[in-house]
């Protein structure tokens, strides 16, 4: 059995003991992380990642959902589908798409998951990139060489984020250099596109063999997590990847959030659907070392800029909050 099901899945009913009939859903959020932080934690520690479901509540989809569409009607020059590596997908990053809507500020500093970021990566840590991305429908057919046992599945361009660079991993207790929280806006399952994360845990990431060329990195890429009998695969698109195993696929409603510490492997899985995938991208870490590009926004890796550069050019707004 390759696969491994999704375990680290936490409701928000699960978490907080329904004190509250009064609460609003912020308040109601905050209690909810706050009384099974040690769940979340021991869990991240176990696996790089939890799932948070119903991270947002309905109405918050709604908002952003709507929100954005708003925005895509307003200036369609600025949201072009381009394809990527076969799919056509279509996304913004902040600041940009920050200038346009406000309706992605609510999750900047969500309360469902902030008390977690800052548990893993400590006081300090900053929001250093949120990105906005559509899928949209795929119809080109599976290759015959089924990836995993999973007949819709297109392609997974399997990757720890910045190359494996884990530079400021050891300043916490979970190998994490940067944090990439990903909100579904769509109800997600087998027959649509998913995100996939391979769990492993901080004491793995610390023993894997690293390369000090430059930032210091974990440098697996063409055997980490690969299939000892069939180590390559060939995706719909014609490329090559090596194929990988012991993956999750999330499968989780609209609303719910895979935190993740960012150098875990993970992919976007694309799969032959007719149904669309939204997601927000948002990262965290600390602003040290700042020579470390990871997990910065794109406006900031292009201009070489700081996590508080990237602070700075948000808008200001009191519903985007601070950490
Ligand atoms: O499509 C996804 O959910 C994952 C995207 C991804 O690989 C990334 O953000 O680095």
């Amino acid at each position: 059995m390759l696969e491994r099901r999704a375990g680290p899945i936490l409701t928000r009913e699960d978490l907080c003991h329904k004190r509250s009939t009064a609460r609003n859903e912020e308040s109601l959020n905050m209690a909810a992380s706050k009384c099974n932080l040690d769940e979340y934690l021991d869990r991240f520690m176990q696996d790089g990642y939890v799932v948070v479901r119903g991270a947002l509540s309905p109405v918050e989809v709604a908002g952003i959902n709507e929100g954005i569409d708003a925005a895509r009607l307003a200036h369609p020059e600025e949201w072009v589908i381009n394809s990527r590596r076969g799919h056509d997908a279509v996304g913004r990053d902040a600041p940009g798409v920050m200038e346009r809507t406000d309706a992605l500020d609510g999750v900047v500093h969500h309360p469902s998951l902030i008390p977690l970021v800052k548990a893993i990566l400590g006081e300090g840590c900053l929001c250093s990139g949120l990105s906005y991305l559509r899928r949209e429908p795929c119809l080109a057919d599976p290759p015959e060489d089924i990836d995993g046992g999973d007949p819709l599945a297109l392609s997974r361009v399997w990757h720890r984020e910045d190359s494996g660079n884990v530079e400021g991993a050891e300043w916490n207790d979970y190998f994490t250099p940067a944090i990439q929280a990903i909100y579904y806006l769509d109800d997600v399952d087998e027959t649509t596109h998913c995100t996939s994360v391979i769990p492993e845990s901080a004491a793995t990431k610390q023993s894997l063999p690293k390369t000090t060329e430059g930032l210091l990195r974990i440098d697996d890429h063409e055997t980490g997590y690969v299939n000892p009998e069939k180590p390559r695969w060939m995706n719909s698109f014609g490329q090559e990847y090596p194929r990988r195993i012991g993956r999750v696929d999330v499968h989780e409603g609209a609303g719910s959030a895979i935190v993740f510490n960012n150098a875990s492997f993970h992919c976007g899985t694309i799969r032959k659907t007719e149904r669309i995938r939204r997601t927000v991208h948002v990262r965290y870490r600390q602003p040290e070392p700042a020579r470390s590009n990871h997990a910065m926004s794109t406006y900031s890796r292009e201009v070489g800029h700081t996590v508080a550069d990237f602070q700075a050019a948000l808008p200001r707004r009191a519903s985007i909050g601070t950490i």
